[in-house]
């Protein structure tokens, strides 16, 4: 099968926006044969059609991709719905948007689908971010308006992220979690204020490996290690309060940062439904997370 090299434009403008849209990026990177290439900058642009709303976060990205394009879309919608879910200690709406505005130069003209998107040319919340990161910008710049200010770039937010994500060697194995989304796409567009919780709880690299069960977590040697968790727990949450952070990356499945899936405490490979200590403790204090995991080797 080819790769088609495709656009994609995303918005969101209820709840936490970032979340919405790096949660959606991540998403993307982890469908089968499918591959994030470029993130454009993200703007916070006026509401068009609806005005009684408020203003939209708006990005778009360049994926590569083996799907075909109604595959494509199916799964993109199911990102959407999954990122509208309700999560735990919130409430309401939360919304996403990510529509296809260019597959190859495929030209596609069905009630359901249309490439490319039909209204694209007109939408400035989709051109400003689109020229960020086409390869051929001359066309994208002579259909822009120049004359319209609603599309405004966003200054570089914090965002809390595990430091073996950023390539530091902190894991129990004293390895690190590379991940090509975070180091190329995103390391310019962000400051991240970094966190091993297991290390800032007092614990060193390497170290023994160990997994929560119920409130507690056991080193592999039988050893209770909750309260250094519990330590790093506390110092990852006074980092997010200094800087007024609203949103986490952090990596996987750990004791301490893990989202949603967790091991279960048996050191078998074993995953259950859970959280980290850390990441309990962000959800708690309405930190919204997006799990994120090294790339495929
Ligand atoms: N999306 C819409 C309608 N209006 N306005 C802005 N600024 N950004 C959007 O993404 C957007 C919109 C429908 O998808
Ligand atoms: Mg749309
Ligand atoms: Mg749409």
């Amino acid at each position: 099968m080819r790769w088609t090299r495709a656009y994609l434009s995303m918005g969101s403008n209820i709840g936490n926006k970032y979340y919405y849209l790096l949660g959606g990026i991540f998403a993307i990177s982890q469908l089968k044969n499918t591959k994030v290439t470029v993130v454009s900058n993200f703007y916070s642009t006026d509401p068009v059609g609806y005005l009684e709303q408020d203003k939209f976060l708006n990005c778009a990205i360049e994926i590569k991709t083996q799907l075909l394009p109604y595959e494509l879309l199916r799964e993109l919608q199911r990102i959407e719905l999954k990122l509208k879910r309700v999560r735990k200690f919130r409430w309401g709406p939360r919304t996403l948007d990510i529509d296809i505005i260019s597959y190859g130069n495929l030209r596609l003209n069905n009630k359901d689908l249309v490439i490319p998107h039909p209204r694209y040319k007109e939408r400035n919340f989709v051109l400003i971010p689109l020229l960020d990161i086409i390869r051929d910008k001359s066309y994208i710049r002579s259909i822009i308006n120049y004359n319209d200010k609603s599309v405004k770039k966003e200054s570089k937010g914090k965002l809390l992220i595990s430091s073996c994500l950023l390539g530091k060697k902190t894991s129990y194995k004293s390895t690190a979690n590379y991940n090509y989304i975070i180091s190329k796409l995103l390391k310019d567009k962000f400051e991240f204020i970094e966190t091993c919780p297991e290390v800032e709880g007092g614990l060193s690299i390497p170290r023994l490996p160990s997994e929560k069960n119920k409130d507690k977590v056991m080193n592999v040697k039988g050893i209770d290690v909750t309260h250094e968790f519990e330590i790093g727990a506390e110092k990852a949450l006074e980092k997010v309060l200094k800087n007024n952070i609203k949103l986490a990356l952090l990596k996987g499945k750990s004791p301490s940062c893990g989202i949603d899936t967790i091991y279960d405490g048996t050191f078998k490979k074993n995953i259950i439904l859970g959280n980290g200590i850390t990441a309990d403790k962000l959800l708690l204090n309405e930190i919204d997370i997006i799990e994120v995991n090294k790339d495929e080797q």
